[in-house]
């Protein structure tokens, strides 16, 4: 049998891999070809830090469907970089009987003499390559024939092809283009699924967001926030809400809580922000009313589900919008609450997110209550909202 390796990072594999894998068994009569993602060397780690079992399973996805091609974990399962003159040995010895095939992009072909024991790789395989359409094929021509003075074996294959770089697909990724025409559809899907390629930005921007929080707050109500942030985020994925906007709402939402409250109305006179009298009458409203105009102005956050998910993140109101939800309820049953109907509110969040809205409604109405204390009109119309939709079915 004649059997290709196509060794690569990968990340993702994309259309000119798999057009690459196309044209060179149809021009070399392969009947197999091995999809090799490489293990990472760990100074590349930060670099290119997508998991190997993500860039795996994007190769598994991207051949699902083709008799041809199969993928191995081989060098993955290695641990760190493999050296190709290994997984040749490797695989010479495994199937003896067979002729392998060394794919690889034109950029790779030019390298080889830099590779460990060149001299035993071109024992084991016969080098192949194609060229890129943007690239005269004459250099690596070139190159082929001083690896053939060395003993190898080449195949430039003359069919140019279309140059596509992962580097291009994980920029469109970031930025959140289309990935049509240059991975094959489960591969885009998985990548969006799975949130690969992500503006590292948000990431940073959580990370710069725990750091203030960090700053403000006391260690029990930082924990909270935390709690809040991992809570908010399951609850988002599970009901379909921006996972990444309800982690960092839960972690803002209390931002100003351990604010002294004269310095909370200080912040809001600053910002022209006036309060009603039912507002005025419960300092405990205040930091979320202050906290959603801070993280604005001073924060510069200016994603309007985050804001007003965390301007109602106390009282809630009539009309909340599925961020609102999600953190009004994380609030309730993060990992860090314990009160006494803590598990009922957790059993209800997870069966029947509207009956956990009304309970913890008429909870916080309750406590109020039991206190004499004055109860928001928007609590009220939050909780009228709910009733009455009861009272009509
Ligand atoms: O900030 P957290 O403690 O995490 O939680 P929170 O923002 O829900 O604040 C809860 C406090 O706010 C709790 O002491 C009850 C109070 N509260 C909630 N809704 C109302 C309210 N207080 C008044 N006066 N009126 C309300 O409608
Ligand atoms: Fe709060
Ligand atoms: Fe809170």
């Amino acid at each position: 049998m004649k059997i290709g390796l196509f060794g690569g990072s990968f990340d993702p594999i994309h259309e000119g891999h798999l057009a690459l894998v196309h044209a060179a068994a149809d021009a070399l009569g392969l009947d197999r070809v091995i999809l090799m993602p490489t293990g990472m060397p760990p100074h590349k780690v930060k670099v290119s830090s997508t998991a190997d079992a993500d860039r795996l399973a994007m190769c598994r996805l991207a051949v699902q469907d083709d008799p041809l091609a199969e993928v191995s974990d081989y060098e993955i399962r290695q641990g760190g970089a493999s050296f190709t003159v290994d997984t040749l040995t490797y695989l010479t010895e495994e199937h003896p009987e067979d002729t392998f095939y060394l794919l690889m992009g034109a950029d790779m072909f030019l390298t080889l003499l830099s590779w460990k024991r060149f001299e035993d790789i071109v024992e084991m395989a016969v080098l192949c390559t194609v060229p890129r359409d943007d690239e005269p094929i004459d250099k690596l021509e070139a190159y082929a024939k001083t690896y053939e003075t060395l003993g190898a074996d080449c195949r430039v294959l003359p069919m140019p092809l279309r140059r596509i770089s992962s580097t291009q697909i994980r920029e469109c990724a970031q930025s959140g283009r289309s990935l049509e025409g240059l991975v094959p559809k489960a591969v885009a899907q998985y990548i969006v699924e799975n949130g690969l390629y992500r503006a590292a930005g948000d990431v940073d921007r959580n990370e710069q967001f725990k750091d203030i929080i960090r700053a403000r707050l006391t260690p029990a109500r930082y924990e909270h926030s935390l709690a809040v942030a991992a809570e908010a985020k399951r609850l988002a994925i599970k009901w379909g809400a921006d996972p990444d906007k309800a982690y960092t709402a839960g972690l803002l939402h209390d931002i100003l809580k351990n604010t002294k409250p004269e310095l909370q109305l200080q912040i809001l006179q600053d910002f022209g922000i006036l309060l009603d009298t039912a507002e005025q009458a419960s300092k405990k409203l205040w930091h979320a009313i202050c906290g959603a105009a801070f993280i604005e102005r001073v924060l510069g956050v200016k994603d309007p589900e985050i804001l007003t998910a965390v301007r109602y993140h106390t009282t809630a109101r009539a009309g909340m919008g599925l961020l609102e939800r999600v953190l009004y309820l994380a609030d309730f049953t993060s990992a860090d609450r314990d009160y006494d109907d803590v598990d009922v509110m957790r059993r209800l969040v997870d069966e029947d997110p509207e009956e956990a809205m009304m309970y913890a409604l008429g909870y916080t109405i309750r406590e109020l209550t039991e206190k004499n204390a004055p109860i928001h009109p928007d609590t009220i119309g939050a909780y009228n909202e709910l009733a009455l939709k009861r009272s009509v079915t």
